[in-house]
C-alpha cells in the first residue's frame, strides 16, 4: 500500500558512521548476484529506519552506464518496499528509484541508470516492526523492446482493451520504468473537426492523452485524469478529451492507468 508519508525516506542518512542510536547498527551491504532470487530474511537484527521503525537489508551492485536492470522483492510475510539509490558525497542514501506495489504488494523496480557504478538497494517494508521470509532478485536487462505500434480507433465504435502487469510501462524522467501501463492508439483526424476521445474502466483509475509520436518518443499535447459529470462514470474518474482538429492527419492517443500497478479492462472510443 502507498504511504506517501514515507517518500523522503531516502534522504535519510544510513548509518554508515557512528550510529545516532543504539539500536541502529551500521549496514554493510550484500553483493547481489543476477540470475537467481535470493531467500532472505528480515529480522529485528539488522538495520533500522529509526524514525519510522522499520527493518531493512541493504544490497549493492554495480551497473554500467545506460544498463537496464530489475529488481524484484517478494514476500508472503509482510509488505515489501524497494528503494534503489547511490552513496552521496556525505555517505547518505541518495533514492534514485523506489517502489511499494507493482504486482499485488511485492516491489519492483526497473531502471535505466543514468551513470556506471555502484548502486544500493534498501529491501524494507512499509510497516512499521514488520519482518520475515522473502526473496530479492537483481536481474541485467537487454535494451527495452520497442512499445507495440498504436492500435487503430475508428471512430463512433468502442475498442475493449486491458491492462497486466507484464505489458508496456510509461518510464518517468529519471529513466526508471514506472508500473503504469499505457497502449498507444491512433486514428486520422479530419481538418476542422471536433473529436471527443473517452476512456473508462471500472477497474482502475485512467488517465488520457492526446498527441503525436515522435522519433523520441510520445509527446503529448493535451491531457484529462479525470471527466466531469456522467462522463467520469460512477467513480469519477474516467477520463475524456475533446479537441478540434486544426488539420488533418495522424493523431496518437496514449491510454494510461493514473496509479501504480494499474491492471485490467478498459474501453476507449473517438467519436
Ligand atoms: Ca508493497
Ligand atoms: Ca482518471
Amino acid at each position: 500500500m502507498v504511504m506517501r508519508g514515507l517518500m523522503l525516506l531516502g534522504g535519510l542518512v544510513l548509518a554508515a558512521s557512528a550510529p545516532a542510536f543504539g539500536q541502529e547498527r551500521a549496514a554493510a551491504p550484500t553483493p547481489l548476484r543476477p540470475g537467481s532470487a535470493a531467500q532472505e530474511q528480515l529480522t529485528s537484527n539488522g538495520p533500522r529506519l529509526v524514525e519510522y521503525d522499520m527493518y531493512y537489508d541493504l544490497y549493492s551492485f554495480r551497473a554500467d552506464a545506460g544498463e537496464r536492470v530489475q529488481i524484484d522483492m517478494r514476500s508472503d510475510a509482510f509488505d515489501p518496499y524497494l528503494e534503489l539509490g547511490r552513496v552521496g558525497g556525505d555517505g547518505a542514501f541518495v533514492a534514485v528509484a523506489e517502489n511499494d506495489d507493482a504486482d499485488g504488494l511485492n516491489a519492483r523496480i526497473i531502471q535505466t541508470v543514468a551513470e556506471g557504478g555502484d548502486y544500493l538497494v534498501r529491501a524494507r517494508t512499509v510497516s512499521p516492526g514488520s519482518t520475515g521470509a522473502y526473496t530479492i532478485e537483481l536481474r541485467r536487462l537487454g535494451e527495452a523492446a520497442p512499445p507495440p505500434p498504436p492500435v487503430a480507433l475508428r471512430s463512433g465504435q468502442a475498442t475493449s482493451g486491458s491492462f497486466a502487469t507484464d505489458g508496456a510501462m510509461l518510464v518517468d524522467d529519471t529513466g526508471a520504468t514506472t508500473t503504469r501501463p499505457y497502449r498507444l492508439y491512433s486514428f486520422d483526424a479530419r481538418a476542422g473537426q471536433t473529436y471527443t476521445i473517452s476512456m473508462k474502466s471500472a477497474a482502475f483509475d485512467t488517465y488520457l492523452e492526446v498527441g503525436a509520436l515522435t522519433p523520441i518518443g510520445f509527446a503529448s499535447a493535451r491531457n484529462n485524469d479525470d471527466a466531469e459529470g456522467d462522463a467520469g462514470g460512477d467513480n469519477g474518474t474516467d477520463s475524456q478529451l475533446t479537441f478540434r482538429a486544426e488539420r488533418a492527419g495522424p493523431v496518437t492517443v496514449r491510454a494510461s492507468g493514473l496509479t501504480d500497478g494499474a491492471v485490467g479492462d478498459y474501453t476507449i472510443d473517438v467519436r
